[in-house]
């Protein structure tokens, strides 16, 4: 017979429970999102608004229940034969929440698995209504959307800052069905055919062995393919310039790369290929802020980009399309405009903006909106349609497919981050999850017994309008135009048009990569590539790695330079930037709180470094010298001096990444403590007002160039 052990007693341990903590609300009903997490309107997947408080939040009334309404009360203790005794199989409660936890996970996307997202709107200027019918994009026409922006490599908890390729894909509501612009923030893709697709892949995942390394390019397999398939050598260079490290999602081009078919309502049909420009300007972090904020702050992208929403820093960017004539052969300047290998530079086809894309509010919740978003470049609208660019055809069937694993099913259009926002009547049936009512009895056409519904809409209406374009007589057969042998020009093209100090970064990302593989015959291979591309640019990648420069095999035309693809030089719109002030219990409250006005006056924010928490003076401190990291400011203001060895690595740091200094008089000490340059360029020093307007000054450059020269 079991005896009761419940008040045996142990050496050590109280001689009475712990008073029980009170959860100190009463009961309420849940609360909102905040302003900055409103979701676009849900819908039912027949279109019809739904009940915004219940279904769409699935979290009624103010009482905790089980999974199907019954009130619970008690959540923390399960149910057992006395208190020290077996649980009890009986316990229902205990048995559900375990067991909806065990399958709370989705297998994560198998690209793009780490990502970010946003709910915006994007307003059209009118500027497209010549070239396409699209509704979105006529005058005035004003549509919700989601965006994600990702990674492609790393898993979903990989970091944000590692060099790759970042995906930009939106999702348009548009009246006329759900619109999908998938693209990635670099014009030209790895491959020209989807069949390469699992092998690219494959080579720039981790080995399959021991699954290292995570998120990274800099490894054997990876330029292993990409030596031997050279084809990957024009979006390989654009990964190993500043590209490949953005500064901030919301400092990012976004390209659709293949070119797609538009068509007016005259029928008339052009080429185009899509570009997003970020009001901010194009921005990169350098290669060691990118590997700090991997360390310090994996999550810094995604943070980011959450942060400058909730502080109203609404991010902007412009939808431009550049417009070229539908020629039977798909050229434009001799470049092949179904190769997305190819990019077309600005400068032969200037972009022209047809609209503007804000975004303002941040997920409510990360698993329903931006882990089962479902993008697909076959989501479109009349107006636009595909072309024969191999790479997109494959990528038509790709996306349906892996949802359906991803997503559990077929019915993840009925997902309230997916729902359309025009009226759905597809006679697409049952399913796992299905979670419409579908009424009627005829879910075929034609039929009578539903009074012939749901009926054609007539060709001016209806999206999939194929563009008649003439196939030419062909045989069948596994191969692709002459055209797409050349590997090499466009690489050229692009190293030749960077400044100095960003063709310097891509022979050093080169020689970090190259440095981490182990078999020499692979960096023999890439160096002849980068031989085919630039002379100086393997030679000093050679130097590098301690090896000798071989020689180009082939022959390319020099190429005229794009100076649009220069991402230094020009000067952009610091909303949001930030600017760290380092201070201490003896900084005058008047200067302080003059320098936090002046900079949030120019819609930069103030972040007080302090050597403790709390506040200064009733100024509130958000970082102190344990928490504060260089890369999370661009700028920095000494207004006292530190001795804090932390401290002064911030500034260390900040001086080797091109930032902004300033210090008052006060703060001197600390720049002197690190050995700094007084007039050094781009420290500014004197009273806190002049140091200040330095500084934004300075700012719109984002970097401080000629100190990295
Ligand atoms: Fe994707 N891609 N892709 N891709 N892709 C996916 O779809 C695929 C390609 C891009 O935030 C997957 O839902 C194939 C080019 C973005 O949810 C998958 C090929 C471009 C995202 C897939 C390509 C992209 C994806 C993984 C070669 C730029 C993230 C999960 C034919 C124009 C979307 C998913 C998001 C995601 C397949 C090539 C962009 C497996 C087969 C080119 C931004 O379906």
């Amino acid at each position: 017979m079991a005896e009761n052990h419940d008040d045996i007693a142990i050496p050590g341990a109280p001689a009475s429970k712990p008073a029980a903590v009170e959860e100190p609300t009463s009961p309420r009903e849940p609360l909102p999102p905040k302003p900055d997490q409103s979701s676009p309107e849900p819908r039912t997947p027949t279109g019809a608004p739904l009940d915004a408080s219940a279904t769409a939040l699935g979290q009624q009334g103010a009482y905790l229940t089980t999974a199907q309404g019954a009130r619970l009360t008690d959540t923390d203790h399960s149910l057992k034969a006395g208190p020290r005794g077996p649980v009890l199989l009986q316990d229902h409660h205990l048995r559900e929440k375990i067991t909806h936890f065990d399958h709370e996970r989705i297998p994560e996307r198998v690209v793009h698995a780490r990502g970010a997202a946003a709910h915006g709107e994007f307003i059209a200027n009118g500027a497209a209504e010549s070239v396409t019918k699209a509704g979105f994009l006529r005058a005035g026409a004003k549509t919700p959307v989601f965006v994600r922006f990702s990674t492609v490599l790393g898993s979903r908890g990989s970091a944000d800052t590692v060099r790759d390729t970042r995906g930009f894909a939106t999702k348009f509501y548009t009246d006329e069905g759900v619109y999908d612009l998938v693209g990635n923030n670099i014009p030209v893709f790895f491959i020209q055919d989807a069949i390469k697709f699992p092998d690219i892949i494959h080579a720039a995942k981790p080995h399959p062995d021991r699954e290292i390394p995570q998120a990274q390019s800099a490894h054997d397999t990876f330029w292993d393919f990409v030596s031997l398939h050279t084809e990957a050598q024009a979006h390989t260079i654009w990964n190993m310039s500043d590209r490949g490290i953005p500064r901030s999602y919301r400092m990012m081009q976004g390209f659709g790369v293949h070119t797609f078919r538009m068509m007016n309502a005259d029928g008339e049909t052009t080429l185009v290929k899509f570009h997003w420009r970020p009001k901010l300007g194009t921005h990169s972090l350098t290669w060691e802020e990118a590997q700090i904020a991997a360390g310090k702050d994996p999550d810094f992208h995604r943070r980011d980009l959450a942060d400058a929403i909730e502080a109203g820093a609404h991010p902007q960017w412009d939808l431009a399309l550049q417009v070229m004539p539908d020629t039977p052969d798909e050229t434009f300047e001799g470049i092949d405009l179904l190769d997305p290998t190819k990019f077309v530079p600005e400068e032969i086809a200037p972009l022209q903006v047809v609209g503007t894309m804000t975004l303002t509010a941040n997920p409510t919740n990360y698993f329903a909106e931006t882990e089962q978003v479902a993008f697909h470049p076959g989501h479109l609208v009349p107006g636009i349609d595909v072309t024969n660019d191999p790479l997109l055809q494959g990528r038509l069937f790709s996306y349906i497919d892996t949802q359906i694993t991803r997503l559990g099913g077929p019915n993840f259009a009925q997902l309230p981050i997916n729902r359309p926002h025009a009226d759905v009547n597809d006679m697409l049936r049952d399913g796992m999850h299905q979670s419409a009512v579908h009424a009627g009895v005829a879910p075929y056409k034609p039929n009578s017994l539903d009074g012939g519904c749901p009926f054609h809409a007539g060709a001016d209406e209806g999206a999939f309008i194929d563009a008649p374009v003439t196939v030419s007589e062909s045989v069948k057969e596994r191969a692709q135009p002459r055209s797409f042998d050349d590997h090499f020009s466009q690489a050229r093209l692009f190293y030749r048009s960077l400044t100095e100090i960003e063709q310097q970064h891509v022979a050093e990302a080169y020689s970090f990569e190259l440095s981490k593989c182990y078999e020499q015959a692979i960096k023999d291979r890439q160096l002849a590539a980068l031989a085919n591309i630039d002379e100086q640019l393997c030679s000093d990648v050679a130097r590098a790695l301690g090896a000798t420069p071989p020689s180009a095999t082939i022959e390319i035309a020099d190429v005229a330079p794009s100076p649009a693809l220069r991402m230094v030089g020009d000067t952009w719109p610091t909303d949001g930037r930030i600017v760290g002030i380092v201070a201490d219990d003896d900084t005058s409250v008047d200067v302080l709180t003059s320098v936090r006005a002046a900079l949030n006056e120019a819609g930069v924010l103030p972040f007080v470094i302090a050597p403790h928490g709390g506040t200064l003076s009733g100024i509130p401190i958000q970082r102190t010298a344990q928490t504060a990291a260089s890369i999370e400011f661009d700028a920095l203001i000494a207004l006292a001096p530190s001795e804090d060895a932390r401290t002064l690595r911030l500034f260390d740091e900040a001086l080797r990444h091109g930032k902004a200094i300033g210090a008052t008089e006060d703060g001197l000490g600390l720049l002197k403590e690190g050995g700094f340059d007084e007039g050094g360029v781009g420290v500014i020093t004197g009273e806190s007002s002049a140091v200040v307007d330095g500084i934004l000054e300075l700012l719109p450059a984002h970097r401080v160039w000629e100190r990295l020269a």
